[in-house]
């Protein structure tokens, strides 16, 4: 394999132990790997929303596009209708995804959109300094919760399952080996693929210690069935002191949404009356 210095010009900015490195270096070797076998560089488009996990737009030398907070997702489901060939890859906050941008997140999962979805969880705005954010714990003390957070998170892996997403797993930031298995599984799979990444937020939301006493990888699981998924999923509701599963919990083969919408016998032309088709009606 011939590696390629996948690095860009920009310093760097996130806090020296930030878990967002290792979702960075996880990304490039698996892209290194793919671009020989699967899907060359020139063809990967990434996308983030707004965030400290966005910046990585800036450090990876790939086509991007920059996207505002909660966006990511049209603007990646947009690039893909208009270009099924391209490897759409978006990376995005969970306050992004899950807060903001949530409805985007289910209505791509529900059509199926052949897009990977990374998950830069660490569970607080960071890049804001400090909020709660959908999967914060119960009594997170951030700035907009002095008092602690009263609410419980929300479970977004058994969300996604309940809104049909096709591909659906979650690793950690320490765990580097597991977490390019991950990626490289997700972006190889047809359809709509999110991987949960438990993200350390050293400044913020230090967690490293409570998911190391926790975490353990699937073992003997059926991920081809969407009940075993569900029970793997529910066994830790992201506030318990329950175990935590890392690993593939879901995967169906099924039609995606731009196979349905411009299947691969009609003309450019045919397919561009579609797009614009499309377009009227969204607005
Ligand atoms: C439309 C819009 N709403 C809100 C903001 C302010 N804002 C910027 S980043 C951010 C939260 C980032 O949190 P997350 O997505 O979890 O990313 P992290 O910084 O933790 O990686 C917010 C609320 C914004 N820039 N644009
Ligand atoms: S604030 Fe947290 S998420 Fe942002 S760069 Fe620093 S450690 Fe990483």
């Amino acid at each position: 394999m011939s590696q390629t210095n996948l690095g860009s010009y920009s310093p760097n900015t996130w806090c020296p132990g930030c878990g967002n490195f290792s979702i960075l270096n996880g990304i490039k070797t698996v892209l290194n790997e793919l671009k020989d076998t699967a899907f060359p560089l020139e063809n990967v488009v990434i996308v983030t929303g707004i965030g400290c996990h966005a910046k990585i737009v800036d450090y990876l030398n790939v086509n991007s596009f920059y996207a505002i907070h909660g966006r990511a997702l049209p603007v990646a489901e947009g690039i893909k209708i208009a270009k099924p060939a391209l490897k759409v890859i978006c990376f995005a906050g969970d306050g992004d995804a899950y807060g903001e941008g949530l409805e985007h997140l289910v209505f791509a999962a529900k059509r199926n959109i052949d897009i990977t979805v990374i998950i830069h969880n660490n569970r607080s705005y960071s890049l804001t300094a400090f909020q709660y954010s959908p999967t914060s714990f119960v009594g997170f003390k951030g700035r907009s919760t002095p008092h602690g957070s009263i609410e419980a998170p929300l479970n977004p892996l058994e969300l996604m399952l309940a809104s049909r997403a096709t591909f659906l797993a979650r690793g950690t930031s320490h765990g580097l080996p597991l977490l390019m298995r991950l990626f490289k599984e997700s972006i190889m799979h047809k359809g709509f693929a999110l991987v949960d990444v438990l993200q350390v937020c050293v400044t913020y939301n230090n967690l490293y210690e409570y998911y190391a006493k926790r975490v353990y990888e699937l073992q003997d699981h059926d991920a081809n069935d969407p009940m075993a998924a569900l029970t793997r999923i529910r066994e830790w509701d992201y506030n318990s002191d329950a175990s935590i599963a890392l690993g593939v919990f879901y995967r169906k083969e099924a039609t995606t949404f731009e196979e349905k919408f411009a299947p691969p016998h009609i003309t450019t032309q045919e397919r561009d009356v579609r797009i614009k088709q499309l377009l009227r009606e969204s607005i």
